[in-house]
């Protein structure tokens, strides 16, 4: 699993030319423009951070990069790299884990950031309608003094898009409670390979008039068009936010756990994170959060973070209180110790420690991502086994794997397998796979959970979708891309 070098463009695609540059002029202020070719308004440390992923792995070669404010620029690119053949990669915050967002070859990138107006919000249905590129934060910020929330947060709202997030479908921690955003986004505005604008940007709660069209671009990772406004549902701000880190002596506590604490919390559950004793141990030593007092970690095999959000404090806090003294007076409690959040500080604290894996990964390692959707029941023998599958293979020593780790959205059945390696070899990628994907397909899995498919794992769809489904997803993608040159080499091969 190198890192896979930009080569030439394929045969398929035409390169963007100086030409190309002229008319893209015509559409364009000077300043949305970003090239390397002469003259140039770029040099190529600039283009860097467009041509590499978040997590190191891929690398394109591309020469230019267009940021328009308008759903009508977009339109104008499109159609004249449709019909020059010119391949293109939509890009949001650039935070995708599948390498989707950023160029194999030298397509030309089509960057969201800015197109990041809201459009509207609606205080009482609650429906925000916003360009592609407003970051995740800032509509959290925006519909805050509404008392309203994002349904959807994930550890880099900081950086990611909501047009992302809707091209991605991202999961994130708020699903258990809110739902996919399947369930969310209400409407999209969608420009198509043509130019065509598709104004699918609605905010009706109900429209059962016919294909329910938008539902193809949720999740469609750039290959079928670029998505330009969302139209989504925010839940109410709930009134009062708790939570609990809960340390756990086995595993095989978690089931039973969660039920216990789905029976007991009932209607005011919001998150219930996992995380193993090995991302724990990463992100506190990465500055993630602050650490747990030792006793209070002491013959932990792993952490569930339970979220709170309901309408009243003290009720809330009492049913949280309940919940931990059933569980330490239990003949033989399924938990060692609960950490209960005392303010607001220590709430973000204890968040940071959950959504700060990903974070501290990054810093110890090259990480293999697999992000997968099995039974709860299987999780830990899951990372287990590939680890013991890398000791097997002379493959768990410094040099190469330092870290085989689990952590991830119990409650949605999805488990982070990450793999933390000194560097990406071929020899650990050929330990890897197939045998995780063949593992997730006899568990009748999924192959991506939540983060998409991207250029990572064109080769494994056949592990989650039988032929009939992916024969249908490539007449789909001709239907609306006939000559292919929405983010190519993306989802489908
Ligand atoms: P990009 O990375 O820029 O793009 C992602 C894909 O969408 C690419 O294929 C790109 O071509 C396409 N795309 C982007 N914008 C558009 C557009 N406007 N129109 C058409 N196509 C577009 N994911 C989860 O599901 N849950 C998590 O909890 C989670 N946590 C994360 C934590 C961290 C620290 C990081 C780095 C990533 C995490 N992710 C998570 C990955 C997740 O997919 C992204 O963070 C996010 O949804 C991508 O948004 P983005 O704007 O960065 O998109
Ligand atoms: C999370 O849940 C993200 O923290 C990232 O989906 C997972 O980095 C990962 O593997
Ligand atoms: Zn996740």
């Amino acid at each position: 699993w190198t890192t896979r070098l930009a080569s030439s463009t394929p045969p398929k695609f035409n390169s963007v030319t100086k030409e190309d540059i002229a008319h893209f002029s015509k559409i364009l202020p000077p300043t949305s423009i970003l090239t390397t070719l002469e003259p140039a308004s770029a040099s190529p440390s600039e283009l860097e951070i467009f041509n590499n992923d978040w997590i190191g792995r891929f690398k394109g070669q591309s020469t230019t990069v267009l940021k328009p404010k308008t759903t009508e620029q977009v339109s104008q690119i499109l159609k004249w790299c449709n019909e020059r053949y010119i391949a293109v990669v939509p890009q949001g915050g650039n935070t995708g884990l599948v390498g989707g967002s950023v160029p194999l070859h030298d397509e030309l990138v089509l960057s969201l950031a800015n197109m990041n107006k809201v459009r509207s919000f609606d205080p009482v249905a609650g429906i925000l309608v916003a360009d592609a590129g407003c970051i995740l934060q800032s509509l959290t910020d925006y519909v805050a003094p509404h008392n309203h929330i994002m349904p959807v947060d994930l550890g880099a709202k900081g950086s990611c898009q909501i047009g992302g997030n809707v091209s991605t479908n991202a999961g994130g921690l708020r699903l258990l409670r809110y739902g996919s955003l399947h369930g969310t986004v209400l409407g999209v505005e969608v420009v198509l390979p043509d130019g065509t604008i598709l104004d699918q940007l609605t905010t009706l709660r109900k429209d059962n008039t016919g294909y329910d069209l938008k539902q193809l671009f949720i999740g469609a990772e750039g290959t079928l068009g670029v998505v330009t406004a969302v139209s989504i549902l925010t839940p109410p701000a709930p009134q009062a936010s708790n939570n609990v880190i809960l340390a756990l002596p086995s595993f095989n506590n978690v089931q039973p756990l969660f039920r216990q604490v789905k029976h007991h919390l009932s209607e005011i559950l919001s998150a219930f994170e996992f995380i193993d004793r090995t991302a724990y141990d990463l992100a506190v030593k990465h500055g993630q959060g602050r650490a747990l007092e030792s006793d209070e970690v002491e013959g932990a095999e792993c952490f569930v973070l339970v979220e709170t959000s309901g309408g009243r404090r003290e009720h809330d806090e009492e049913k949280l209180s309940d919940l931990l003294e059933d569980l330490l007076s239990a003949e033989q409690p399924l938990i060692n110790t609960g950490v209960l959040a005392q303010n607001p500080a220590q709430f973000s604290s204890l968040w940071a420690l959950r959504e700060g894996v990903t974070e501290a990964v990054s810093k110890e390692g090259k990480a293999y991502k697999y992000d997968i959707s099995i039974p709860l029941a299987s999780f830990q023998e899951v990372v287990d086994g590939t680890r013991e599958r890398l000791r097997q293979k002379g493959l768990l020593h410094d040099k190469a794997v330092k870290h085989v780790l689990g952590y991830g959205h119990v409650g949605d059945g999805n488990l982070h397998l990450n793999i933390v390696a000194d560097a990406f070899l071929p020899e650990i990628q050929d330990a890897l796979e197939p045998y995780i994907y063949e593992v997730v397909q006899s568990l009748r899995g999924s192959v991506s959970a939540e983060h998409g498919i991207g250029a990572m794992k064109t080769h494994a769809l056949p592990y989650s979708k039988d032929k009939a489904s992916i024969d249908l997803m490539y007449k789909i993608k001709k239907v609306f891309d006939p000559k292919g040159i929405m983010n190519p080499g993306k989802v489908l091969e």
